[in-house]
């Protein structure tokens, strides 16, 4: 599973980065700071099942905190785009091809109105952000148009000809992408250009790539530096566009898990408070600072950065957790370890999704499924829920 970080220059994409993942990353308050991607892991949080069970659990691929399992979720933090970036602005569009194997985008949308168009500081308030949220699908689009364009006349001729199918080659094309073949068929069925391919045009294939885009990389947006924004500004943002807005302050968020790596405070990652482990340490200056983040915490609700994470796992991607395990009495794998993997997988999967998602020789000898919660034996097509714990049977 992998979210990218994008939008314009200088909005705070490597500082949600660092804020998410404590990675390294550089920021500072100009364009194109970063040029070459930044990779890193995040987590998003789920309830443990060991609780239901009465069981402590030894996890292996994730983490788990007070009943809290923290899955771990690749981000990558690529460098700026500018508008019309497929005509060769700013530093174009060719490093979206960092965005291969994302399945979301977080774009980042500078809410305090103070860098312009293509990142330069200006003053607070002075850029209206409601012009920085739609550009970023027309450049994905012309990005996806790149890519079917390098060999798009023999595909349509081929096709029209009878002699492949233009969904299997568009589908062979976008799997280097991320974007699975259901979502290729979904995004040509929706585009619905209908006669010959070759005669789609630029036009038809351009909305056919802003429903690949739709279907294959969607986006939420974080309306980012909101410490420095006032109210209206998130209302008008939410006025010009229709998707899931975030108000976020990626700056604050990682001034307080850098406090808390430091032992200053113990916070919580998308809590609406901390606490200040020992005040004595801390110089006047620091507790002014941390009051000021609390006060932005509890009219906030929280930093917003791990709400943009799992809105972006668990609403846009519609993603649920779900438990594999060998053994349905103890909850184990083969080590003994108990509830030891957490996988996020989409929703209305089945239990043979589950099983080759595991390991494809699970996938191809299954037998049956057991539901440890109701210890009910479930066949390959049962749909899995949230939070289910689940062995599988299989011919070896
Ligand atoms: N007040 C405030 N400043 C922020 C916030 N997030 C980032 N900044 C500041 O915005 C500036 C740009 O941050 P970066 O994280 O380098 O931005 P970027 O989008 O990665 O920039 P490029 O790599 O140049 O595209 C820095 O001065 C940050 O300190 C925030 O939430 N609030
Ligand atoms: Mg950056």
């Amino acid at each position: 599973m992998e979210v990218g970080i994008v939008g314009k220059p200088n909005v705070g994409k490597s500082t949600f980065f660092m804020a998410a993942t404590l990675a390294k990353a550089e920021i500072a308050n100009y364009p194109f700071t970063t040029i070459e991607a930044n990779k890193g892991v995040a987590y998003v949080r789920s309830k443990c099942p060991h609780m239901d069970f009465g069981v402590q659990c030894t996890p292996n691929n994730s983490l788990c905190e007070d009943g809290v399992r923290q899955i771990p979720v690749e981000l990558i933090d690529v460098a700026g785009l500018v508008p019309d970036a497929h005509t060769g602005k700013g530093l174009g569009n060719r490093f979206l091809d960092d965005l291969r194997q994302a399945n979301a985008l977080i774009h980042i949308v500078d809410l305090s109105g103070s860098t312009d168009i293509e990142g330069t500081p200006v003053p607070l308030g002075s850029h209206d952000p409601g012009k920085d949220v739609d550009f970023l699908d027309r450049e994905i689009a012309h990005w996806f148009m790149s890519i079917i364009m390098k060999d798009w006349y023999k595909i349509a001729r081929q096709s029209d000809m009878g002699q492949l199918k233009v969904e299997e080659a568009l589908s062979d094309k976008f799997t280097g992408l991320g974007i699975t073949p259901p979502q290729v068929y979904a995004a040509i069925r929706e585009a619905d250009l209908g006669g010959k391919v070759a005669q789609w045009g630029d036009d038809g294939l351009l909305k056919l790539c802003g429903l690949l885009q739709k279907h294959g990389k969607p986006i939420i947006i974080a309306a980012n530096k909101a410490d420095l924004a006032g109210v209206e500004a998130l209302a008008h943002l939410s006025e010009v566009s229709d998707k899931t807005i975030i108000s976020a302050s990626a700056e604050l968020e990682l001034a307080l898990r850098r406090a808390s790596k430091a032992g200053l405070i113990e916070y919580v990652p998308g809590s609406n408070d901390f606490n200040i482990s020992s005040p004595d340490k801390l110089s006047s200056a620091q507790n002014d600072g941390l009051e000021q983040i609390r006060e932005f915490l509890q009219t906030n609700g929280s930093t917003g950065v791990q709400t943009c994470l799992e809105k972006a796992v668990y609403d846009v991607l519609d993603l649920i957790v779900v438990y594999p395990v060998e053994d349905e009495t103890h909850l184990t794998d083969k080590e003994g370890r108990i509830l030891p993997d957490a996988h996020l997988i989409p929703k209305g999967s089945t239990a043979r999704d589950l099983a080759f998602k595991v390991h494809t020789d699970l996938g191809n000898g299954f037998i049956r499924g057991i539901d440890c919660r109701t210890k009910r034996i479930i066949g390959s097509v049962h749909e899995l829920k949230d939070g289910d714990v689940i062995k599988i049977v299989a011919k070896t």
